[in-house]
């Protein structure tokens, strides 16, 4: 089995790009009837669903970016009753309100396709012990990977992420062949591996499908040591609908766009002008037949470059290259989408300057987040108790805001550097690029 949807994921370009254009079509009317945000979006640009007749009018239409999200929040990027929806899934936004996705019944088994061609493209078949590693929950990780999973008839271990001991055990005594989750997750298992005296050889796995971070092709060679697999990259966001938006194939060359569903552009971050292919940019994409919550020219902040170059694995999508960064300063730590401007908010509710710096870091394959405040020149005297108690507080106050759990150290006043032109709020170690 080498394709999951063999006649679409092979289909020629040319009927792909037909077959697009149908579908941005009906899309955009659905959308313009159902959403009276993005219709009035479109009104104020001059454009009405009648001068949309193909991928060619794509550019007319007006974006959407996290700051509309935002401004909808909860319902009002709907498109269907609210009874049609079986399923939200949910990140984390700028500031503190989340993202929440919604879902119809048949955007579930769109988006449990893709992952499943993904899952096929890695070289799994109904024979397969597959071991979903991400995390389960809101995250689309977990529940993506999972559906995938079933979709190829694999036998689906759903251990989500942490427990490594227990992840290990399972992964042995079920011989799991295919495991998916972050890749900094996965160096961490093969070192817990090695810790625990096993080779690479001693376990099942053949493959592993990681993503939801940024990781580089040194990594990728370490983890295919460490475990004794093939790892393959996996893209997507919650906002067009989870993992699955691409996958890698055995080329390993970039990942093939599910571009029967998602319609990606590359676009200049500052003026918003569509770029030719080949040319680095932020990724764009209009969701072509999702029908609850389909984003039309979402802004995806990723930056990265399309090529529709031969793959010899037959697909004829178009691939993405790894993304090569962000336009905006959003970081991903163990998986989780953390802005600063989360932090600042948390700090200055709970009483304390906005003069802080955040480091990050990458310890034994495992994200660090420290979090240094200076503390106000009366509190300066307190007893060191009293200052552990107040790093305590702050850092159960910015866990309930971020999800994960930063160490806070409060410092003396001014002590953080001031800069004189844009403070420098992110120290981040890592070599992700
Ligand atoms: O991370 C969905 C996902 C889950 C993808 C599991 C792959 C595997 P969000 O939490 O909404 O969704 O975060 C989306 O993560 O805009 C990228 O910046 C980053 N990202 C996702 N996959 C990759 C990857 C999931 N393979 C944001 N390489 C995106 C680099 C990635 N960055």
């Amino acid at each position: 089995m080498k394709f999951y949807q063999k006649d679409i994921e092979t289909m020629p370009v040319d009927e792909i790009k037909a077959l697009q254009s149908e579908k941005l079509v009906k899309q955009i009317k659905h959308v313009y009837d159902n959403v009276p945000y993005y219709r009035n979006l479109m009104d104020e640009k001059g454009v009405k669903p009648e001068d949309i007749h193909g991928i060619e009018d794509l550019h007319k239409l007006p974006f959407i970016t996290k700051g509309d999200l935002r401004e909808t929040y909860p319902y009002g990027m709907l498109a269907v009753p609210l009874s049609e929806c079986v399923r939200i899934q949910s990140t984390s936004g700028t500031t503190g309100k989340r993202v929440i996705a919604y879902y119809t019944q048949n955007d579930i088994n769109l988006w449990e396709d893709c992952c499943a061609r993904a899952i096929v493209a890695a070289g799994g078949t109904k024979d397969d012990v597959c071991q979903v590693a991400y995390g389960y929950g809101l995250f689309t990780g977990g529940p993506g990977l999972n559906g995938g999973s079933h979709k190829v008839g694999c036998l689906t271990v759903p251990m989500s992420s942490g427990n490594t001991e227990r992840q290990i055990q399972f992964m042995l005594d079920l011989k799991s062949s295919i495991i998916c989750c972050t890749p900094s997750y996965a160096a961490y298992i093969g070192e817990t591996l090695k810790e625990m005296g096993y080779k690479p050889e001693d376990n099942f796995l053949k493959a592993g499908i990681f993503g939801a971070e940024p990781w580089t092709e040194e990594m990728r060679r370490d983890i295919e040591k460490s475990l004794g697999i093939k790892a393959y990259d996996i893209y997507g966001l919650t906002e067009i609908s989870g993992p699955g938006v691409s996958f890698e194939c055995e080329e390993q060359t970039g990942m093939h766009i599910n571009e029967d569903h998602f319609l990606p552009e590359i676009i200049d971050p500052d003026t918003g002008e569509v770029l030719p292919e080949g040319t680095p940019g932020e990724l764009v994409f209009t969701c072509l037949d999702k029908e609850a919550f389909p984003v039309i020219r979402y802004r995806t902040r990723d930056i990265c470059v399309l090529s529709r170059k031969k793959c010899s694995c037959g697909r004829t999508h178009i691939k993405m290259l790894k993304p090569s960064g962000r336009s905006d300063d959003m970081m991903i730590i163990r998986g989780v989408n953390v802005f600063p401007s989360q932090i600042e908010t948390v700090l200055i509710k709970e009483g304390y300057s906005p003069n802080y710096q955040i480091v990050v870091d990458r310890v034994n394959n495992t994200d660090t987040i420290d979090v240094n405040v200076e503390i106000s020149p009366e509190h300066f005297d307190d007893t060191v108790k009293a200052i552990t108690q107040k790093e305590k507080q702050l850092e159960s106050a910015l866990r309930d805001m971020l999800g994960i759990g930063p160490k806070v150290h409060l410092v003396s006043p001014k002590s953080i550097a001031r800069s004189e032109g844009k403070a420098v709020r992110v120290i981040d170690k890592r070599k992700l690029h």
